[in-house]
C-alpha cells in the first residue's frame, strides 16, 4: 500500500517597509508571528522598498536601510533556508501586477483608506499618486503568490480587506485566478500604541523618538523610554477603558512575558506605576537582547546578506512568473515569448 501523501502546506506572505529600525510594534504585531509560522506554512517574507518611496527617502539612506531591514528580519528569526526572503524591488512582478490590479480597484475604495488620510495629512507637501495606490501594490504583493494567510498588525486590516475585494472582483470578472487571502493577527499586541500619545499607533517614522521602542535600542534607552511613557493620574495597574497608556504597557508586558492581564494586575497590586514601568522596560530589554546580538553578527556579513537576498528574489520570481502569465492570459494580453 502506498503511503498517504502529505497535503501541500498553505502559503503565507507578509512584508515590512525599510523606513527605519523596526519598532516593538512591528516586531510584536507582525514579525514575531512570521517566525512562529514559518515551519507550518510555505512562507514568503519581503522588505517592501517599493512601498517605502511613497514617502520621500534619501536614496543612499534607503539603500542602507534596506540592507539593515533585511538583516533585522533574519535576526528576528526568519530563516532564509525555511522561508523565502527577498527585497520587493528585486522581483519586478509586484509592480507589474499592481498596474493590472489598479484597473480592478475603484477610486472610491482607495479614498476610504485611513492610512492614506493619515499619511497625506503628515506629508502634505508630497501627496503623491503612489501614496494613494499603495494598497493596490500591497494587494499585488499578496495575490502574486496566491497567499492563503497574511500575518499583519491590526493597522493593516483595512488594506487586507481591500486586497480580498480586489481578488474577488478580478475572479468574478476574469474567472478563478487568485486565492482570497485571510489576515492573521497576534492574540496580544496587534496594535501597540505610541508611548507618548497612547491614542496613536507606535510608528517607526514617528518624529518623537521617545514615542517608540526600536528593537535595536540599548537597555538604558529602553528603560528610559518606558519610565517616561505617558500614563494617567491613577496608580492602579489594571486594564480598563480610559487608561490607554497603562493598557498599552500591560499589552507590551503581556506580549513579552506571556502573562495575562489578571496576572499582571495581581503582580503589581499596590505598587503604583514606577515599579511596573521598570519591569516592562526590563522584560522588553531581555526579550530583545538575543535579536540585537544576532543583528550585530549579521550586519557585519554583507556578502551573506546579499547572497540570501539574491537567492530569495530568484525563488520569488519563479513563483510569480507563473501567476503573472495566468493573469496576462486572463485579461487578454498576447503571450510573452
Ligand atoms: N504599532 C503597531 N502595532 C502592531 N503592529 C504594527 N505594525 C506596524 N505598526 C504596528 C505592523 O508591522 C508590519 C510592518 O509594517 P510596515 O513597516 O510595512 O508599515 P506600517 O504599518 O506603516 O508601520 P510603521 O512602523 O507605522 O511604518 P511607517 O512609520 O514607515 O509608516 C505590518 O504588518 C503592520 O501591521
Amino acid at each position: 500500500m502506498s503511503e498517504p501523501t502529505a497535503a501541500p502546506k498553505k502559503r503565507i506572505f507578509s512584508a515590512i517597509q525599510p523606513t527605519g529600525v523596526f519598532t516593538l510594534g512591528n516586531y510584536i504585531g507582525a514579525i514575531r508571528n512570521w517566525h512562529k509560522l514559518q515551519d507550518d506554512f510555505d512562507s514568503i517574507y519581503c522588505i517592501a522598498d517599493l512601498h517605502a518611496i511613497t514617502v520621500l527617502q534619501e536614496p543612499a539612506e534607503l539603500r542602507k536601510n534596506t540592507m539593515r531591514a533585511f538583516a533585522l528580519m533574519l535576526a528576528c528569526g526568519i530563516d532564509p533556508k525555511r522561508s523565502i526572503t527577498f527585497v520587493q524591488s528585486q522581483n519586478p512582478h509586484h509592480a507589474e501586477l499592481s498596474w493590472v490590479l489598479s484597473c480592478s480597484t475603484m477610486f472610491g475604495e482607495l479614498s476610504r483608506m485611513t492610512q492614506f488620510k493619515d499619511k497625506s495629512a503628515r506629508h502634505a507637501d508630497n501627496i503623491n499618486a503612489g501614496l494613494f495606490t499603495y494598497p493596490v501594490l500591497m494587494a499585488a504583493d499578496i495575490l502574486a503568490y496566491n497567499a492563503d494567510l497574511v500575518p499583519i498588525g491590526a493597522d493593516q486590516k483595512q488594506h487586507l480587506e481591500l486586497a480580498r475585494n480586489i481578488a474577488q472582483r478580478f475572479n468574478q470578472r476574469y474567472g478563478e485566478t487568485f486565492t482570497v487571502p485571510d489576515g492573521y493577527f497576534p492574540e496580544q499586541g496587534a496594535r501597540l500604541m505610541s508611548l507618548q500619545d497612547p491614542t496613536k499607533k507606535m510608528s517607526k517614522s514617528d518624529e518623537n523618538a521617545n514615542a517608540c521602542v526600536y528593537i535595536l535600542d540599548d537597555k538604558d534607552t529602553i528603560l528610559r523610554k518606558f519610565k517616561r511613557a505617558v500614563t494617567d493620574s491613577d496608580t492602579e495597574v489594571c486594564y480598563k477603558e480610559g487608561k490607554d497608556g497603562i493598557n498599552n504597557l500591560m499589552t507590551i508586558y503581556g506580549a513579552v512575558t506571556g502573562k495575562t492581564m489578571d496576572e499582571i494586575t495581581a503582580e503589581f497590586a499596590g505598587q503604583g506605576y514606577g515599579p511596573f514601568k521598570e519591569a516592562v522596560g526590563e522584560a522588553v530589554a531581555d526579550h530583545l537582547a538575543p535579536v540585537q546580538a544576532e543583528y550585530a553578527r549579521l550586519i557585519a556579513d554583507k556578502a551573506y546578506l546579499t547572497q540570501c537576498m539574491t537567492e530569495g528574489a530568484g525563488q520569488a520570481f519563479r513563483i510569480t512568473r507563473k501567476a503573472l502569465q495566468k493573469v496576462y492570459r486572463r485579461v487578454g494580453f498576447i503571450d510573452r515569448l
